[in-house]
Parts: C-alpha cells; sequence; structure tokens
C-alpha cells in the first residue's frame, strides 16, 4: 500500500543558528517560522520485499551508496525504531520547485519523509491513532532537519529549546488565515552552497557575535509574536531584516568563516530597503543559509514587487517563486494529489 504526503517549506522569520546538542538536534535558540505553501515536497512511500531501502528522486533512483539515499535511510531506520516496524520502503519524493535552485529542500523533504513514512509502516493514515500526533511527528521530523519540525502544523510555528533536549516544542501560534502574507523568493543562484548549514551550525559558538545574539533573541522573539498578533506589516519587517542580517554575521564571523551572501545579495537588499523608502511598495527581506532573498509583502503587493525586481536585476535573477503563508502537510493513500501546488 502507497502513502504519498506533500509537506510545505518554511521561512524562518527568527532563525534556528547554531545548535546545543547536535546529536540530539537541540537547538541553541528558539526559532519562529511561517509555513510556506506553494514550495512543498510529495513523497511517496511503499512497504517492499526488499534487503535495503529504495530512493527514488525526481524520478531518477539514487544510488544506495549516495548521499542522500542514505541520509534518507538513516531517517527510515529512526521511523521503523519509533513505530516498531521492520519494512524496508520505496521512497519516491520530488520538490514542487524547480530542483537545484538554491532552495533549501531538507525542511519539506524530512516534513514529507517522516509523514509518508510512518504511513507506509503503521499501514494506516490514522498516525494519530498509533500515537504520531503533530508533537510525535515534529520531533521526528526534527531529527532529520531541525527546521523540518517546523513544517508539521501549518500556519506560524515556534520551536522552543526548552530546558533540555527532551522538552523541546513545536507548537503553531497562529494560523495560516490570520494574517496572510506573501513571500517572493528571489533566487539568485541555483549553485549548491559550498559549506552545508549543519556544518555551519557548528561552528556558530565561535563567532564572537554569537552570545550577544543569543542574549538578545528573547527580546526580539516577543517583538516578533506581538507584530504577527498585531498583523502589523510595518512592525514586523525590520526586525525580520535585522534578525537575517544578525545570524550572517554570526556565520561571516565564525571560525572557520562562512560567506553565503554574495555581492548581489547584498544589492538587492539595498534596492528593496531604497524603493521601500521611495515609497514603491511595502516589503521586507529575510535570507537563509544561502544567497537567495525572500521578500515579505502584503499579498496584494506580491506581483508588483516581483516585477520591480525582474526589471531591476534582469539576468541576474535565475527564478522567482511566489509562495504565501499555507498549512500544513497532507496525507492521502496512493499517489493522488492532494494539494494544488
Ligand atoms: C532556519 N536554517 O531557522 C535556519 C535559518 C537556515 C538559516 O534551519 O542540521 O537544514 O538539518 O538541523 O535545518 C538550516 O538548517 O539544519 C536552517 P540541520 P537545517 O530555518
Amino acid at each position: 500500500m502507497m502513502f504519498t504526503a506533500s509537506a510545505p517549506s518554511n521561512i524562518a522569520l527568527l532563525k534556528y543558528w547554531g545548535k546545543r546538542d547536535a546529536a540530539r538536534q537541540w537547538p541553541a535558540n528558539d526559532s519562529l517560522s511561517m509555513t510556506l505553501s506553494t514550495a512543498r515536497t510529495e513523497t511517496s512511500a511503499t512497504i517492499a520485499d526488499r534487503a535495503v531501502d529504495g530512493v527514488v528522486y525526481a524520478g531518477n533512483t539514487l544510488s544506495e551508496t549516495s548521499k542522500e539515499a542514505q541520509k534518507i535511510a538513516r531517517h527510515l531506520d529512526r521511523l521503523r525504531a519509533a513505530t516498531g516496524r521492520t519494512g524496508r520502503l520505496v521512497v519516491e519524493t520530488r520538490n514542487t520547485f524547480p530542483a537545484g535552485c538554491g532552495i533549501a529542500s531538507s525542511a519539506s523533504g524530512f516534513a514529507a519523509l517522516t509523514v509518508a513514512g510512518l504511513a507506509a509502516l503503521l499501514g494506516t493514515e490514522d498516525l494519530a491513532a498509533h500515537g504520531f500526533g503533530l508533537a510525535e511527528i515534529a520531533a521526528l521530523a526534527r531529527q532529520g532537519s531541525g527546521s523540518a519540525c517546523r513544517s508539521v502544523t501549518g500556519g506560524y510555528v515556534r520551536w522552543d529549546a526548552g530546558d533540555t533536549p527532551d522538552t523541546q516544542t513545536v507548537q503553531q501560534i497562529a494560523d495560516a488565515d490570520s494574517f496572510a502574507l506573501a513571500d517572493v523568493i528571489v533566487v539568485l543562484s541555483d549553485r549548491e552552497k559550498a559549506v552545508s548549514s549543519t556544518d555551519a551550525h557548528t561552528f556558530a559558538w565561535s563567532s564572537p557575535l554569537f552570545a550577544p545574539r543569543l542574549a538578545g533573541l528573547g527580546e526580539r522573539l516577543k517583538r516578533i509574536e506581538a507584530a504577527l498578533a498585531a498583523k502589523d506589516l510595518s512592525r514586523l519587517g525590520p526586525e525580520i531584516e535585522a534578525e537575517a542580517l544578525e545570524m550572517h554575521a554570526v556565520i561571516m564571523t565564525a571560525t572557520p568563516p562562512v560567506h553565503y551572501l554574495t555581492e548581489t545579495t547584498a544589492a538587492f537588499c539595498a534596492w528593496l530597503r531604497q524603493r521601500r523608502a521611495a515609497g514603491a511598495f511595502e516589503a521586507y527581506f529575510t535570507i537563509d543559509a544561502g544567497p537567495n532573498v525572500h521578500v515579505l509583502t502584503a499579498p496584494k503587493d506580491a506581483d508588483l514587487v516581483a516585477l520591480a525586481a525582474r526589471a531591476a536585476f534582469g539576468e541576474r535573477i535565475h527564478a522567482i517563486i511566489k509562495d504565501h503563508t499555507g498549512s500544513g502537510p497532507t496525507l492521502a493513500r496512493g499517489h493522488e494529489r492532494t494539494v494544488s501546488p
């Protein structure tokens, strides 16, 4: 029996950067994200009579010795341990956004793999009946990739670090309809990053800016939550820009230093601020561990922002993905599409 999950990616407004315990995926700080809708991963999983798990990515069968297939197999081992089931799986996965366009897919990927894998191992889509509610699914997804735990509930999501690795929690603080925002994802590079975020996370502690960052994050989280509760983009925007730049300041001042931002990233952020100051539109940037820019704006302004960006940056823009606030994963028997990406 095949089960198919479709899970959204998410964009962090307050970033997860640095881990207190990498083996247990315990983050250095609480983080908060907006669930996306268009950028998602669709994953089918089926029990198969095989000695090893099989992985098909974007229509191509991966070698079982490849790094990607091994990472997926390790996650399926976690799901087998959690369910007590032993079956091997064939997993077929694809992203709804163009592959290799520089948009991180680990959040949507591990959320979808967790949901589809649990369903296939348990033989049912009623995961909650077997003790896998949202909290348990998020805890498992986090083991695959930290940010994946924020792709499970939909809407605006806070991942609390807790006092111990076992007291981490994930909760939806507002649903997708409560404050709809557009995320105009401006893809400036399709190159794979030279240093993975998993590696760069470990360098964070060596930055002289990391301790002051951690000291100030509690207050920033309160300000971001207050802006979301007030549905106030003018208060939210400056917070998320400072937050993204602060994370990159930590990344660039760590030992070894890592530069994810490019000259075009910097030029784009300066351009966006200049157009905003000129009254062209109200839009604010945030940036993940890469060179691409997420522009948050009111849904009514998304086309205007995308057109203006294209006009100003032309060929320097590889692709633009228009996304918006979305809800959590879907799960169905078989392989029919349950969402329209
Ligand atoms: C985030 N990022 O909060 C931050 C902001 C990137 C920048 O979480 O090692 O791929 O798999 O737990 O989740 C990227 O790190 O790292 C990330 P792992 P992950 O979204």
